[in-house]
């Protein structure tokens, strides 16, 4: 039985990628955090007694900010793959905890590298570097393939870059099987609140359902290569599933605006939107509600700009160029946009129907607009 180790499990990759190890027959480990509330939602479903005999999905506590406890879990496992996804994965936040970002997104990837290096697993144990379309930053102009220059515009991405380079180098260093994929943006019900996506499908749910009033967003112009994170955590198997070590783009070549994300969604509950722009501001009222069970009033605000969203440089268009993972990986992902749209909103629906139930027998529920 293969084993392999997942940093950053409790992730939205993370839960997806265990789930497709445990059904590949894999032995799963994975590194979490100690927080002082639970933070294992998205893999609660997979979760075993550890007191039982023969379990296949284990966790350990831990963090890559902290290369013994890094050293000990490996030494432990000794696994045949390891799945580095653990990073501080926001790329706004990373304005405001660089230093934080670079520590466990940069030199926790060598923490995880020079681990294998050190024990000895150089042969054994490969290893998955979650890189990302962020390298590109600004380079803009054309798709972007596995041989475009970098130009990273945060410091998340400065940090990345660094995770790259470094799993390039003791691939050539130490013949070690260790492969960055270069993943454009993925998405799905798991995403975290606070990412665009996720943040507007929510909203459309919760607006929908009558629980919020309107949504504050960002720059509505960036335009992003959106996947679904279930397509993409296939790629990362089949990367390390190859002959030799490579680095590969995954993306699905179609990029799309954030205004034209946030009409997709909110055209999953029948509303059309009408955006209106006066001098710099810009907001968004309902045109049109053909569906009953959303009845929005025609010209009901929804959505106005928050500045305070806004990065300090902005990465404006991304478009990947998946032609080598699809020529030499045979991958292909199975959902469009409109496809993991449709999903997402759903997804909120049910979720909020449930926090409807609870405000109406009087509890109070959270709502977090970040
Ligand atoms: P998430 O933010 O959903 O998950 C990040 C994971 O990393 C969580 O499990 C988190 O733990 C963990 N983590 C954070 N800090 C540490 C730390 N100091 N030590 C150990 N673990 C830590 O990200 P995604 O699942 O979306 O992304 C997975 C990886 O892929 C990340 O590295 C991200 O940067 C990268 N990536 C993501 C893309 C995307 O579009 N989703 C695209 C390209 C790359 P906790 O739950 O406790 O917070
Ligand atoms: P990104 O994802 O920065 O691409 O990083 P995010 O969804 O945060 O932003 C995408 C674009 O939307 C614009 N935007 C807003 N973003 C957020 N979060 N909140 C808003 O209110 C908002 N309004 C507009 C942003 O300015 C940006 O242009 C994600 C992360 O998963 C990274 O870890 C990963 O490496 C990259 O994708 C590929």
């Amino acid at each position: 039985m293969k084993k392999a180790l997942i940093t950053g499990i409790t992730g939205q990759d993370g839960a997806y990628l265990a789930e497709l190890l445990l059904e590949k027959g894999y032995e799963v480990h994975g590194i979490k955090r100690r927080t002082s509330l639970f933070n294992t939602q998205r893999i609660d479903h997979m979760y075993e007694d550890p007191h039982e005999k023969d379990i296949r999905f284990k966790l350990h506590y831990g963090d890559l900010s902290d290369s013994t406890n890094i050293i000990r879990i490996i030494q432990e496992i000794q696994p045949d793959e390891i799945y580095n996804l653990g990073a501080m994965s926001h790329v706004r936040v990373s304005f405001e905890e660089p230093e934080y970002t670079a520590q466990v997104d940069g030199i926790g990837t060598l923490r995880i590298l020079e681990a294998v290096r050190l024990l000895g697993l150089t042969e054994k144990t490969r290893v998955y570097q979650a890189s990302t379309s962020e390298l590109y930053g600004g380079v803009q102009g054309h798709a972007q393939s596995e041989t475009t220059p970098f130009y990273p515009r945060s410091p998340y991405a400065v940090a990345k870059l660094y995770g790259y380079w470094i799993t390039v180098n003791y691939r050539e260093a130490y013949n070690m099987f260790a492969c960055n994929g270069i993943l454009f943006n993925h998405e799905s019900p798991l995403r975290g609140e606070t990412f665009v996506t996720r943040k507007i499908t929510r909203a459309v749910a919760r607006i929908g359902l009558g629980l919020q009033d309107k949504v504050y967003l960002g720059n509505l112009d960036a335009q992003r290569d959106w996947g679904h994170a279930k397509d993409y955590v296939e790629a990362m198997w089949l990367i390390l599933q190859q002959d030799t070590p490579e680095d590969f783009v995954i993306a699905t070549g179609v990029t799309t605006s954030i205004r034209d994300f946030v009409k997709l969604a909110f055209g999953e509950i029948g509303v059309t939107l009408e955006f209106q722009r006066e001098g710099e501001k810009e907001r968004a009222v309902v045109a049109q509600a053909t569906n009953p069970n959303y009845p929005l009033e025609p010209g009901k605000e929804v959505l106005c700009i928050d500045k305070r969203y806004y990065r300090p440089t902005e990465v404006d268009l991304l478009l990947g160029d998946p032609t080598k993972a699809m020529t030499k990986l045979g991958w292909k992902p199975k959902y469009d946009l409109p496809a993991m749209v449709k999903e997402m909103v759903a997804a909120d629906i049910e979720l909020f129907q449930r926090d409807q139930i609870l405000e109406r027998s009087g509890h109070r529920v959270l709502n977090y607009y970040e």
